[in-house]
């Protein structure tokens, strides 16, 4: 079992440990009897039962509609990430897509949107999803180009959104459309979308290297109630970010699952190899490996716990400390485990093998929700800005 000394930090409260602890126990037991995964529909449609059924999803929604905590807990969020990944990609991805498809809606929807949804989604009786990305918007979202017009109680939605995660399996959508009241980022407007609404197509199903459900969507003339808008017309940009703010952490959360995987695969391989008469593990460059991957996840785990034991402790904005965590600890998890292929040879590139699939799970988290290069823009500009102020 990997090194849980971390718990031991102040930025975490005793219920947090508590947390940790059980949900590790469950996940094993949880993963034991691991359903078949070629099916990635059904594997995620029983992973959300699951994760409902032992009120893990409660976590993902507030108190108010039948949640654990009054506002959302990043370091619970993270902690789940990370011991979820550690053991099941999928089970991490149905985790955490009920989270960012149910965000949105906690944070800006109408008392009848949250009624409405909310206790569905961590009862499991409502899979969701978050529409955001284009084929010609992805890193930057001002540049969408779904509209969204006002024809008396509705809004008519047009347009294509691609690489939308649950695509195919979920029962509504948070979609962000352009209203129009002003260009670019100010002129966009969110809406919950039900997967059943007339004009609201599956385009196409996308495979990807570690497969989850994932599809492109076309809105035609597709008509939702005006009572579907959150928050307010033209705030769309910003729910899309603060949504994000939340839940960019908990992205690094899951490579540093995916790491510390990665590093008991390799400590369990190279102290029982042997090599030369010699376990693997007693060479220098062995040990030297291992000191490297040890040292990118302890700085992982700083990094995101930081950010989320910021948020939770009442900060408005963790824009810089999130993209921080999730910008270092989903490059350091590739780092981490390729090195862990390398350590076992052959069989980390065997399929099937706990590290040929971190290796393939791993890639996607340094490009969805901001890659890389984004995140680097969001750290730069906050940097400065905190100069500009200071100076
Ligand atoms: N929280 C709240 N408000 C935010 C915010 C945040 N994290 N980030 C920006 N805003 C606000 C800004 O304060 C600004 O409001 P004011 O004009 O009132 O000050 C407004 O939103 C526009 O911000 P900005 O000018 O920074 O917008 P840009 O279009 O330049 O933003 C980035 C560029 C790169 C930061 C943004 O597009 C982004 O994060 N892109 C990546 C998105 C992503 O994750 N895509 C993957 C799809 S989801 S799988």
């Amino acid at each position: 079992m990997s090194d849980r000394t971390f718990l031991d930090w102040p930025f975490f409260d005793d219920e947090h440990r508590v947390l940790a602890k059980t949900l590790s126990e469950w996940a094993s037991s949880a993963c034991e009897s691991e359903h078949d995964h070629t099916d990635v529909d059904a594997a995620c449609r029983t992973w959300v039962k699951l994760l409902a059924q032992s009120n893990w999803l409660k976590y993902c929604v507030p108190a108010a509609y039948g949640g654990v905590y009054e506002n959302f807990d990043v370091r619970s969020l993270c902690l789940i990430r990370e011991t979820l990944a550690y053991h099941s990609g999928l089970a991490d991805f149905s985790f955490a897509m009920q989270g960012l498809g149910s965000g949105a809606i906690t944070l800006a929807g109408s008392e009848e949107l949250k009624s409405t949804y909310l206790p569905a989604v961590s009862q499991g009786e409502k899979i969701a999803a978050f529409a955001l990305s284009e084929p010609d918007a992805g890193s930057d979202v001002a540049a969408l180009s779904t509209t969204a017009e006002l024809d008396g109680d509705h809004y008519i939605l047009n347009g294509t959104k691609t690489w939308i995660s649950n695509g195919g399996i979920a029962d509504y959508y948070v979609v962000f459309a352009r209203t129009g009241e002003a260009p670019g980022a100010k002129g966009l407007s969110a809406f919950v979308v039900d997967a059943d609404t007339p004009g609201l197509e599956i385009a196409e199903r996308i495979d990807v290297i570690a497969p989850h459900p994932l599809a492109t969507l076309e809105f035609k003339d597709c008509r939702i109630p005006k009572t579907h808008l959150l928050g307010e017309s033209g705030q769309g940009f910003k729910i899309a970010m603060a949504t994000l703010d939340i839940f960019r952490s908990t992205v690094g959360a899951a490579a540093l699952g995916f790491a510390r995987r990665a590093l008991d695969e390799a400590l369990n391989r190279t102290t029982t190899r042997k090599i030369f008469d010699q376990p693997l593990s007693s060479f220098q460059m062995t040990e030297a490996t291992l000191a490297e991957m040890a040292l990118d996840i302890d700085a992982s785990a700083l990094l995101i716990y930081r950010a989320a034991w910021t948020k939770d402790s009442g900060a408005d904005r963790v824009t810089r400390e999130a993209a921080m965590a999730k910008l270092f600890s989903t490059e350091a998890a590739q780092l981490v485990i390729d090195k862990a292929v390398q350590l076992l040879g052959g069989l980390g590139v065997k399929s099937g093998h706990p590290v040929e699939k971190l290796y393939r799970e791993i890639r996607a988290l340094r490009i969805y929700e901001g890659a890389s290069e984004v995140q680097k823009i969001v750290i730069a500009r906050q940097v400065l800005n905190t100069h500009t102020q200071s100076a």
